[in-house]
């Protein structure tokens, strides 16, 4: 009799009172008082509950298992909806085997290993599901906030035959039969892409890192949310070009998340201007205030922290720039300023350096000078230099990384926790 009945969702129910429908998802929790039960319902718009009598308030399932429920929608004061199903039929669609752990408390009772060991399972816990929703509007927000700026949004190779940022720790694999790398960053392409008259544009997507060590702040793979803008007045544009940018995506998520942010216990900070520091500035402080000493020209993950809380304390803000590096400090491809630092910046967020950026070289000779002073081979490089040939502005960018971004915002300990599937020293799978 009701087999044609379209999938109602939670959310609709509202607007069906007196009619019969037919909801589906994963059941939450049944409980049993007598000739009565309870079923609770959840699916991607909510929690529905269906009320069982008669014969069907004996109906037993495991929970998390794939059911459908068909009855009457009446209103009620005892759930949040401000309905429920007074079933007449119901149906296990998947039955679910033993659970690892229970998803269905407020909490997950588990630790993080095991929590990603079973990501499907921990993902159907609202509160992890939250982190995910939240991380795609920031998505969403970055590439809607620069799309309606101008920029266009490029795609570039992930299997190159150069590293682009330097360093060891880069993934090499074989390219049929020849040496190649994945991309840690997507540095040299956007560049060519500003290079190639296209001026402003962005990409989203995965970088590898071979990080070594085990630690809350690295990923092996990570979303990369990466900048580049030809004829830049200074190195000073593309900070305050960011701090519009996350504006932007902390609005967005007030706005599109407040069911997630009221279960996380979040509240998105408000950002009017972000101060600056030189890093020079920061060491300082750092010695003087804190008496610890930092890698030179850098801050350590210790002084990350105390810059940011002398920040947070003296201002009271919860991001801060750190300016101006030394070369030593930075990648070759970055214009240097005076005595010899460079055009460049770091953006920390609560404690944690979320994004790099600068003005890069646009001079061919110069370019070559500072590949050579960095011990490398220009040979290595000779696609990307003789873009330089050709006429390039002057021009600049950075790269936020997705994870550590939504790890702050949330207050997560691990960066693992927003990556779905995180890639680290041990992790392969799932
Ligand atoms: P950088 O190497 O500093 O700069 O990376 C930019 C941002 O990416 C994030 N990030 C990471 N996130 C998780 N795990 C990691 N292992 C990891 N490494 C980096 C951080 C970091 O701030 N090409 C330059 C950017 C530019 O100048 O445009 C670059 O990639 O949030």
């Amino acid at each position: 009799m009701y087999t044609n009945l379209k999938r109602t969702l939670a959310k609709e129910c509202i607007k069906k009172v007196g009619e019969t429908i037919k909801v589906q998802g994963w059941a939450k929790r049944v409980r049993h008082l007598g000739n009565i039960s309870f079923l609770v319902i959840r699916e991607r718009t909510g929690e529905i509950q269906c009320v069982l009598e008669g014969e069907l308030a004996g109906f037993n399932l495991e929970t998390e298992s794939v059911i459908e429920a068909i009855g009457k929608v009446v209103s009620t004061k005892q759930t949040s909806l401000g309905v429920e199903l007074l079933t007449n039929s119901v149906k296990v669609i998947n039955k679910n085997s033993l659970l690892p752990f229970e998803v269905n408390k407020k909490e997950i009772n588990t630790g993080l290993e095991n929590l990603l060991n079973h990501r499907v399972l921990s993902l159907r816990h609202e509160k992890v599901a939250s982190i995910f929703k939240i991380l795609s509007t920031l998505e969403e927000a970055f590439r809607e906030y620069l799309t309606n700026l101008g920029f266009t949004r490029i795609f570039t190779p992930k299997i190159v035959s150069q590293g682009a940022e330097g360093g060891a720790n880069v993934f090499k694999l074989n390219y049929l039969g020849k040496e190649a790398f994945l991309a840690q960053s997507p540095q040299f392409y956007k560049q060519m892409m500003v290079a190639s008259g296209l001026e402003r544009v962005f990409e989203i997507g995965s970088v590898y890192r071979a990080e070594e060590h085990n630690s809350s702040r690295h990923l092996n793979e990570y979303i990369s949310l990466d900048v580049e803008i030809g004829f830049i007045d200074g190195f000073e544009e593309l900070m305050e070009l960011e701090t519009e940018i996350i504006k932007y995506m902390f609005e967005k998520v007030k706005e599109k998340n407040k069911n997630e942010l009221n279960l996380l216990g979040i509240e998105v900070p408000t950002i009017t201007e972000i101060p600056k520091l030189t890093i020079h500035e920061a060491r300082e402080i750092i010695k003087t205030r804190y008496n610890k000493k930092m890698p030179d020209g850098d801050l350590n993950a210790e002084g990350e922290k105390l810059i940011a809380k002398y920040i947070k304390d003296t201002l009271g803000s919860e991001f801060v720039f750190i300016t101006k590096y030394p070369k030593e400090n930075r990648p070759m491809y970055t214009m240097p300023s005076e005595n010899g630092l460079t055009k460049s910046f770091d953006l920390l967020f609560k404690g944690l350096e979320i994004t790099s950026g600068g003005e890069r070289i646009h001079e061919y000779e110069m370019l070559i000078e500072s590949i050579r002073e960095k011990g490398l081979n220009e040979e290595c490089f000779l696609n990307y230099l003789n873009t330089f040939k050709y006429g390039v502005p002057p021009h600049g960018g950075f790269a936020i990384g997705l994870e550590r971004l939504t790890a702050r915002l949330l207050g997560l300990k691990n960066v693992r926790e927003a990556s779905a599937f995180p890639r680290d020293i041990h992790r392969l799978t799932p």
